[in-house]
């Protein structure tokens, strides 16, 4: 039978996760459909740097000739970054893009599969998908939180964008047994800005309080993702009224120009980005950066537990 799991780990993550060193999972859709070259291909750069700060290795995630790919090399980085119209691949889509060879850029969802199949514990993004405004009548819901419910993997990110309704996310989060930790701070973030508005379930300060809760969370028999969130900087923030004013009326464009499925994501996202005259971009690429800084950090002390005998 030709379906053996065509996955493939870089020497340097491979590497890594034989002597228990600590790697962190990347998405690559956030360098094709999240932002615009060179700066997609520079932040790329700039988010394995910073897991490399924190102590981890960092393993980007990509569909390529027929290959699930962990581990990008600078080039593979470069042509993704560059070639237009790569396909956007969340888990649902993985086994078509798979047979029929790619390219593809993974979504957090698609991510989160390949990084549990390689045995990688943490995944970082800044943004997660999640229930859109309006999903009371559009039903549009990221499958990033329903792979939440089913990949084992600790995932670290900024909350999810303010597109999003973070209210009905959390709420949807709750429903679904998602443990959300507010790691060193209060609010479900709102990516873009510090705070959602809405109050974090749960807030734990140290990085092995941290790494203890999501080995009990697995050991208790559950199946699926712990997230944790942690916020962009105050410096790098916008204005939350600013975001909410752009993004409502964005949302009733994109409606208007019947912009559905998989592409409302990243219509909104540009939007932002154009309305905010490139801020948003930048605040964009700094909070990929911190959160990527603080997955490694985390999955360093995650490792650690592992090797001091809580192996799983
Ligand atoms: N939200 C963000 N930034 C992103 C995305 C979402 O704040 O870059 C991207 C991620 O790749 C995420 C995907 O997994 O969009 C979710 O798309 P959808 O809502 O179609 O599931
Ligand atoms: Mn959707």
């Amino acid at each position: 039978m030709g379906n053996r799991l065509p996955l493939r780990v870089s020497e340097e993550v491979a590497d890594a996760l034989r002597d228990g060193a600590p790697v962190v999972a990347l998405e690559s859709n956030v360098i094709t459909h999240g932002l615009p070259y060179p700066e997609n291909a520079a932040t790329a750069r700039k988010v394995a740097d910073a897991v490399r700060a924190g102590g981890a290795v960092p393993a980007t995630i990509a569909i390529d000739r027929a290959h699930l790919l962990v581990g990008l090399d600078e080039a593979t980085v470069e042509r993704f970054a560059t070639v237009p119209g790569i396909a956007k691949v969340s888990s649902r889509d993985l086994a078509a893009a798979l047979a029929t060879g790619g390219p593809g850029a993974t979504t957090v969802a698609s991510s989160l599969v390949a990084a549990e199949l390689a045995g990688i514990a943490f995944f970082s993004s800044a943004g997660v998908g999640g229930v859109h405004r309006g999903a009371q009548r559009t039903m549009d819901i990221s499958p990033d939180l329903v792979q939440f419910t089913r990949s084992k993997v600790a995932v670290v990110s900024a909350g999810a964008k303010s597109i999003l309704d973070l209210r009905l996310t959390c709420e949807f989060l709750e429903t679904h047994c998602v443990p959300v930790i507010s790691y060193r701070s209060d609010d479900f973030p709102a990516f873009y800005c510090v705070s959602s508005g809405v109050r974090g379930p749960r807030r734990l300060d140290d990085p092995d309080t941290v790494a203890r809760t999501v080995e009990l969370h697995w050991a208790l028999g559950n199946p699926g993702a712990v997230l944790i969130t942690t916020p962009i900087r105050a410096e790098d923030a916008l204005d939350p009224d600013e975001v909410d004013r752009i993004i409502t009326e964005a949302t009733a464009r994109a409606e208007r120009d019947g912009v559905r499925g998989d592409a409302v994501t990243r219509y909104l996202m540009r939007a932002v980005d154009t309305a905010t005259g490139g801020r948003a971009a930048a605040a964009n690429a700094a909070v990929l950066v911190s959160t990527a800084e603080v997955a490694g950090q985390l999955a360093s002390a995650h490792a650690a537990l592992a090797n001091r005998g809580g192996r799983r």
